[in-house]
């Protein structure tokens, strides 16, 4: 008898247990991870340029999202930036500043499971196609970071246009308008644009767009972590037309430049410390300041279009009330500002960068100034996916900003780069180099950054309290190199094969 109690006992026990197990998984949101890559704020929920078209997302913000118009990446640049927010650690904590370094070979990495593979870990499906993680090449393969998903896709690249393919073949080839240029190829420029022949349909945001669709009509036994990597607008700006034709050439009005803005921003030893770059040089000479900017815009309407193809299907399937959607860019870009084009500088332009974030129940566009880092994402996605708290992160939860957006956030947003750190709290951004070059600007006053405040004795102790969020320490990155790691083997080269990473013995 009495074994017969214990035996019902147990049954009752696992049935209760099920059922807690079951209404957790039930309880528990589903996470649509979007990330589009090198886009600045040139994004109508941002209204970083008037001229900007992007239905999506200001049709997907205004049916209830909040706008996070002060979010800023970690890293400016692409491996980096994406290597910060997907294992949770600052370029100062891991060592990866540059896109050479693989985190995977980061001590502090190894041993940590990345943003997907604590979800992983933690009872969720996890699925992705695109960018999320950078590629990197490695000794068995190219590393696209699909150990980290329990399922992994790669859409197609551009397949029929000649033009195209020669492009992607070679590197640093100067294309406009799908001719080659002259004194494009001459190493002066890494940029590039031109309407594609290919059908939107053939392209590969639009397949990772229509994959993302195809797996939210799918049943799953989990809640999912599904990762959407959308390329554009990254270089070269190749759209097809119809992008381009939302922007008439004339009517485009490029970014406002002076040219004395880099006089005061010197060295400690009084010399200028930036110059023109190549990039802006050559579009100055050409005059190609209004092309320029035309494909850039034309690039972010066309990846908007491939966001809504995501956000439709989303909306359309029982998947609507019960998911979070996070649409990150991974960082900004300079489009002539501070004379300069692409990324990776600690001015407005790169290290602001589009976040929107919904969470089921939201019904309007809400717009927050507070400055949340991309870093912060991994807490903040565990927090509200009642998953066990994860204690070494370097970012912090703003949950409490998406459930009040007036709450206090008493944390700068950070940006650190190979040489040096950028501070962005409220009014003021400061910056340092490793070699010391300061500057302050009150960007609601000054927001092109144009007049470097840091010498004026006025703002000493501002300047004393922004800079105590400077990391001190800067983890060294000697060993993060390929070519130093060739005998790691930790990235297999067949993309579809499963995680690499024992997930039981990750924190
Ligand atoms: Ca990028
Ligand atoms: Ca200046």
């Amino acid at each position: 008898m009495k074994k017969r109690t214990t035996i019902f006992s147990t049954f009752i026990l696992l049935l209760f247990l099920g059922t807690i197990t079951a209404q957790k998984q039930k309880q528990q949101p589903n996470i649509l991870f979007v990330a589009i890559d090198d886009i600045n704020d040139w994004v109508s929920p941002l209204s970083g340029n008037k001229q900007a078209k992007t239905p999506n997302m200001d049709k997907f913000t205004k049916k209830g999202a909040m706008v996070f118009k002060n979010a800023v990446c970690a890293a400016p640049i692409c491996g980096p930036s994406r290597s910060a927010l997907l294992s949770g650690f600052l370029p100062s904590t891991s060592g990866v500043y540059g896109n050479a370094h693989n985190m995977l070979y980061s001590d502090i990495v190894k041993v940590n499971a990345t943003l997907p593979e604590y979800f992983s870990k933690n009872g969720y499906h996890t699925l992705a196609n695109g960018k999320i993680f950078h590629k990197h090449g490695t000794a068995n393969g190219t590393d696209f970071g699909h150990w980290a998903f329990n399922e992994f896709a790669r859409a197609r690249r551009y397949n029929n246009d000649p033009v195209n393919k020669k492009l992607y073949t070679s590197s640093k080839a100067g294309i406009i308008n799908g001719k080659r240029n002259a004194d494009f190829a001459s190493k002066e420029s890494k940029l590039s644009w031109g309407p594609t022949t290919d059908a939107f349909e053939e392209t590969v945001d639009y397949n990772v767009a229509d994959w993302a669709k195809t797996q939210l009509q799918r049943d799953f036994d989990k809640p999912f972590f599904m990762g959407v990597g959308f390329i554009k607008p990254h270089l070269p700006w190749i759209v097809p037309q119809e992008f381009f034709n939302l922007y008439k050439l004339d009517e485009v009005v490029p970014p406002v430049v002076n040219e004395n803005d880099l006089d005061d921003i010197l060295t400690t030893d009084g010399k200028m410390a930036y110059k023109p770059t190549g990039e802006y040089k050559w579009i100055k000479k050409h005059a190609l300041e209004k092309e320029a900017t035309r494909a850039y815009l034309a690039s972010i309407s066309y990846v908007d279009a491939c966001l809504g193809i995501v956000i439709d299907a989303l909306e359309e399937s029982k998947y609507a009330n019960n998911t979070i959607v996070v649409v990150w860019g991974d960082h900004g870009w300079h489009l002539g500002e501070k004379q300069r084009y692409l990324k990776n500088t600690t001015w407005l332009e790169a290290v602001k960068t589009p976040l929107f974030v919904r969470i089921p129940g939201m019904k309007k566009a809400v717009v927050v100034d507070q400055n949340v880092s991309l870093i912060d994402l991994y807490p903040t996605l565990i927090e509200l996916s009642k998953l066990p708290e994860k204690k070494n992160l370097d970012g912090h939860s703003f949950s409490k900003i998406l459930e009040n957006p007036k709450a206090d956030w008493e944390y700068p947003g950070i940006t650190i780069t190979q040489d040096g750190t950028s501070v962005l709290k409220g009014k003021w951004h400061y910056m340092v180099t490793v070699n010391g070059t300061e500057q302050l600007y009150n960007i609601e006053e000054d927001p092109l950054e144009w007049e470097n405040l840091i010498t004026n004795k006025k703002y000493t102790q501002i300047v004393t309290n922004l800079k105590k969020w400077v990391p001190l320490k800067r983890k060294k990155s000697s060993k993060l190199r390929f070519k130093k790691m060739k005998n790691y083997v930790d990235a297999p080269a067949d993309p579809t094969i499963k995680s690499s990473r024992n997930l039981d013995q990750l924190y």
